[in-house]
Order: structure tokens, then sequence, then C-alpha cells
């Protein structure tokens, strides 16, 4: 098992578009493996690939209460979605920022899972808003890139002020 370090926005890296995974095979499992280990100890509800500088399309998350509810997802695609919601939301990425993000509000997923076989899954509530948080990073997006750009300018600014006085 390992820790892997997490990328800061705004590194760049964040932006890079994560290629699909072609074998789901030991090394993948062990990809997921490390990255639910990191989510734990962070603690996040989920992470995505991308946030430990690995740029395949895998995620985790688990948004129940008790930590008991791992879910992987490998090559995620969104087969629909309908509503809207409005939710805060904070991301690893970007430690100690909250802010409120409209999502849609039901989505039917299509993943592979751990052994390389397909699931669907349909998600409302956190799980939902969850996943769209998780397949942007894949795709190099992160939530606040979806506040105004004063926000996002005075988001950065904080960044940097707490980059300063981090060892
Ligand atoms: O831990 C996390 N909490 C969270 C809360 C509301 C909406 C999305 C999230 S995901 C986040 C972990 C993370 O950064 N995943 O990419
Ligand atoms: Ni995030």
């Amino acid at each position: 098992m390992a820790l892997l370090p997490i990328l800061r926005y705004p590194d760049p890296r964040l932006h890079t578009q994560a290629k699909p995974v072609t074998a789901v095979d030991a090394g993948i499992r062990q990809l997921v493996t490390d990255m639910a280990e990191t989510m734990y100890t962070a603690p996040g509800i989920g992470l995505a690939a991308t946030q430990v500088d690995v740029h395949q399309r895998v995620l985790v998350l688990d948004v129940s209460e008790d930590k008991s509810q791992l879910k992987a997802f490998i090559n995620p695609e969104i087969l629909w979605r309908e509503g809207e919601c409005v939710g805060e939301e904070g991301c690893l990425s970007v430690p100690g920022i909250y802010e409120t993000v409209t999502r849609s509000e039901r989505v039917k997923v299509r993943a592979l899972d751990m052994e390389g076989e397909p699931f669907e899954l349909e998600a409302d509530g956190l799980l939902a808003i969850c996943l769209q948080h998780e397949i942007d990073h894949l795709d190099g997006k992160v939530f606040v890139e979806y506040l105004s750009r004063l926000k996002l300018s005075r988001i950065k600014a904080r960044l940097a002020k707490q980059a300063k006085i981090a060892v």
C-alpha cells in the first residue's frame, strides 16, 4: 500500500485529459488500492487518478457514512443526466476552499470494475455530484473553474498565500 501525493491547484498537470485504460491489469488494481488509501487518509469522499498525476481514466469514491462502500470506476461514461442541483463542493486539490456549484441532479454512469467487468449505476444526491466532480478531473477540469473570474482570481490569491505559509 502507498499514499500518493495529491497535486494542488493551479498545478497545470490537473488540466491533463486522462486516457482510457486499455487493460484492467494488476497495475490498475494496485493504482485503485493506492488511490483508495490516499482518499481515506486525506480524508475525502472521492479521488481521480489525475489528482495523483496518473493520467488514466480511473476514479474511486466512497460517499457512505461509515466508509464501507468503496467504489472504483474505470473508463466511466455518463450515459444520461437529468435535473439540476446546487451544492457546496470542496476538492483535495484545492484545500480549504468550499464553493457552490450547479450540477446535474441524476446521472447514469457506465464503467468497468476492478475485474474489468462493465457495470451501470444510476446515481443521485452526493454520489451523483461526486461522480461528476471526479469525471471532470479526468477531463482536466477542477470545480473552481465553474466559478466567476472574480471568484477564481480571489481563490488563486488565497491559495498562493496558503502555499507561502505552508512549509
Ligand atoms: O472530498 C471531497 N468532497 C467533496 C464534497 C462535495 C463535492 C465533491 C467532493 S469530492 C472531494 C474529494 C476530491 O477532491 N475529489 O476529486
Ligand atoms: Ni476534486
